[in-house]
């Protein structure tokens, strides 16, 4: 068994597949905290977890003119200054089980919580591609990319791998991390233990987990997860007709937000009723103002946004208080407006692609208020 060696787990997870691990944390507990506890945090794994042994561990960073770089654990935290950054990871197929309810999809049955918030803490990527001889522009003319691959591998000895254009993973004010600590803590070993990728803004499968080479490139990772896999569709195309080359792999995500309580189908006491959420949005724009709706979308309040959230990378928390009375039925729905006021559309048959990705319709939840 391949995944003999995968770590413990948190009882509390809602596991979506064992073998490889993915899970999600209950919509409740996603919302309790601002920042996700590790053993929480939502775990999006392709393959088994490899077993690293620190001391070691190296990463091989491919400079210019085919001169590379090999650094320890202790030399990536000793030589770069650690760079802190608080970001929320979302993965492509966050609740892509209701764009199942509309026509089936293919991927694993995500609700919402495939999406956490943690403080990240390691080198920026930008340092190190610095380090190893790379300036401020990319080698040469044309759209350049920096290509990452994990110590994940599968049957075939092929590892996971993703990459990012080269002008966010050199630029300052992106942020892109080698991280090596997750909420103050070492990074745990289903995150990535000892060195990940974090990209804030940017899809989850582009932050690679257990980071084993860092390669500058006029092309875009060859991996299967980067070429044919993470890109969108119009609805009508089906796996008969798609082309994968025919699509942008994704990198700055859609506004999103959701409704983490009350849960669908609850029954709540009358009186004042309390709704919670996350509203997060891709590329660091911040959620301005989250519209939530008790009667299916007719009419809207806005909901009570913590102030000062520092940058765009992280979600926003939500609440709204409204007064209910026994007997009815409420349709709660939340829509998220980000910094450039873009907007989530009002149902999913319009954004239902084969893949079930990119699924950020307005979130619905229906309740009956009781006595
Ligand atoms: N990196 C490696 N090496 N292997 C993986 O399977 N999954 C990716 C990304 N990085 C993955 C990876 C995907 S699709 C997502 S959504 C995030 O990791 C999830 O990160 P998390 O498990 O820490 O939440
Ligand atoms: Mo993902």
């Amino acid at each position: 068994d391949p995944f003999a060696g995968d770590p413990p787990r948190h009882p509390a997870l809602r596991v979506n597949s064992l073998k490889p691990f993915n899970a999600e944390p209950p919509p409740e507990l996603l919302t309790q905290s601002f920042l996700t506890p590790n053993e929480l945090f939502f775990t999006r794994n392709h393959l088994p977890v490899p077993a690293v042994e620190p001391g070691s561990y190296r990463l091989r960073v491919e400079g210019p003119g085919g001169r590379s770089l090999s650094l320890s654990l202790e030399e990536l935290r000793g030589r770069f200054p650690k760079h802190e950054v608080t970001a929320t990871l979302q993965c492509a197929g966050n609740r892509r089980s209701e764009m199942s309810r509309v026509r089936p999809v293919k991927g694993l049955a995500w609700d919402i919580g495939a999406i956490s918030t943690a403080r990240w803490g390691g080198a920026r990527l930008r340092d190190v591609l610095l380090h190893a001889g790379f300036g401020d522009h990319p080698p040469a003319e044309g759209e350049w990319h920096v290509c990452f691959e994990g110590l994940d591998v599968d049957a075939s000895g092929t590892p996971y791998g993703a990459s990012i254009p080269f002008h966010r993973a050199i630029s300052a004010e992106a942020e892109v991390l080698l991280a090596y600590e997750m909420n103050g803590q070492e990074l745990p070993r289903d995150h990535g233990f000892p060195v990940r990728v974090v990209v804030p803004g940017v899809v989850g499968a582009r932050s690679v987990k257990w980071l084993r080479s860092v390669a500058v490139s006029p092309a875009e990772s060859p991996s299967h997860w980067q070429q044919n896999d993470y890109k969108g569709f119009c609805p009508s195309v089906d796996w008969d007709t798609v082309d994968f080359r025919a699509a942008p792999a994704i990198q700055e995500l859609p506004v999103q937000s959701a409704i983490t309580e009350p849960r669908p189908g609850a029954a709540v006491p009358e009186g004042e009723l309390t709704v919670k959420g996350y509203a997060w949005s891709g590329g660091g724009r911040e959620v301005v103002r989250v519209d939530v709706s008790l009667d299916g979308g007719r009419t809207w309040r806005a909901a009570e946004l913590p102030g000062q959230r520092g940058r765009g990378w992280a979600w926003a928390l939500w609440e709204l208080r409204a007064p209910v009375a026994a007997g009815s039925r409420l349709d709660i729905v939340c829509k998220a407006v980000d910094r450039s006021y873009n907007v989530q559309p009002d149902t999913v048959a319009p954004i239902w692609n084969l893949r079930g990705v990119l699924s950020n319709a307005w979130h619905r939840v229906p309740v009956t208020v009781t006595r």
